[in-house]
């Protein structure tokens, strides 16, 4: 079962309202707040309010508006805090971690948008 969700994961307790969170912006189907281990001056997390595990699960299972609107937040989300490239520089990086070797910490789909510095070359790898 790869989808399995757990109700009781961290994010889903965020969106009950059990657990408080800094809160950016939320939608209809969307909710994005910061990051409790900011890394970068903006560390913001977007998440769907659907029970969706990963990035894959979202796309298989999710409607087309639940889709859109998780989109168009995680856009907003970058304008609202200063990120979209410009003349100044700016510029932001979109992570979403899945499964073991994404190192998904928190299982319920979650797009970190970090910015506010440069973020150096996406990944170290040794081949
Ligand atoms: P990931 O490895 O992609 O699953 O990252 C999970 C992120 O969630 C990690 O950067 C820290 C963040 N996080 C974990 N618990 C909480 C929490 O209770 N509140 C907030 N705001 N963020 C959390």
């Amino acid at each position: 079962m790869p989808y399995a969700y757990d109700r009781d994961n961290i994010f889903a307790r965020i969106l009950r309202g059990e657990i408080s969170c800094t809160r950016i912006l939320e939608t209809e189907h969307s909710l994005a707040f910061r990051d409790i281990r900011p890394q970068a001056p903006e560390h913001v997390l977007v998440i769907p309010k659907g029970p969706y595990v990963t990035f894959d699960h979202f796309t298989a299972a999710a409607s087309d508006a639940e889709i859109a609107d998780f989109a168009r937040a995680i856009g907003r989300v970058c304008a609202m805090q200063g990120l979209a490239p410009g003349a100044a520089g700016g510029g932001y990086r979109l992570i979403a971690n899945a499964g073991e070797a994404g190192i998904q910490e928190v299982q319920h789909l979650h797009v970190h948008v970090l910015g506010g510095r440069v973020l150096g070359r996406m990944l170290p790898y040794a081949g």
